[in-house]
């Protein structure tokens, strides 16, 4: 049975889990949510996430809502097809890919999260963005990229020399961010700007670049 992704294409989280479907090239279903009419928050949703939040992944009997829980389960069990994104045969590296995927979850995207909500998908539910809230999360996250920075003009990828789980994670985000006018602060860190190349110009993110299009002109 197909993988079933309960989302939408333009959410950053869904995004996240149909970028390992395609570096996996996986079969799989996308189940279009109606959040404008509030289909998340009605029971038959609530049933599969309690959160009434988008993505949730069915793997036949098997219900999983936050991303990168799910990217995780999809990249342990396809750990043998495409990338391994996990180095699940090497327990530094694996443990290491732990690390810079917490530090996606817990210091990057706190920050880069805000900036995105508040500058592209506040103003499509016709709210004003709140310049305070911006500014102060462009100041945590230019610290964040500064470590970044630093990390990366030692290794290629957060994690090592190989692309994994870790680089995967920021890609959504990063693809709002970049639409700003601050993606200076990424394009004016040589290993950031060079880290961000590398990946967003993989064929997986690619195709999954294309439908995510807030704030195209
Ligand atoms: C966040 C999900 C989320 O914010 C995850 O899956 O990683 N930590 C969770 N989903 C948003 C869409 S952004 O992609 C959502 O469902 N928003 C509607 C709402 O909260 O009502």
């Amino acid at each position: 049975m197909a993988l079933k992704l309960h989302g939408l294409p333009l959410s950053t989280c869904t995004g996240r889990v149909l970028t390992i479907f395609h570096e996996k090239s996986l079969d799989f279903e996308l189940v279009p949510v109606n959040l404008p009419a509030g289909e998340h928050k009605q029971p038959a949703f609530l049933a599969k996430n309690p959160f009434g939040q988008i993505p949730v992944l069915e793997d036949g009997d098997l219900t999983l809502f936050e991303s990168r829980a799910i990217t995780a389960y999809v990249a342990e069990k396809f750990k043998d097809t495409g990338a391994d994104l996990i180095r699940h045969n090497n327990l530094k590296e694996a443990a290491l890919v732990k690390v810079w995927t917490e530090a996606e979850s817990q210091n990057f995207n706190p920050a880069i999260s805000a900036i995105v909500f508040q500058y592209l998908v506040a103003p499509m539910y016709g709210m004003t963005p709140d310049q305070a809230v911006i500014d102060a999360n462009l100041e945590k996250l230019a610290k964040v990229l500064d470590v970044y920075e630093a990390r990366l003009s030692s290794t290629k990828y957060l994690a090592g020399d190989f692309y994994s789980l870790a680089d995967l994670n920021h890609l959504p985000y990063t693809h709002y961010f970049m639409k700003t006018p601050w993606a200076s602060l990424v394009n004016e860190r040589p290993h950031v700007k060079a880290w961000w190349e590398d990946i967003s110009s993989r064929p997986a993110f690619k195709k999954v670049a294309e439908v995510m299009t807030i704030g195209q002109k």
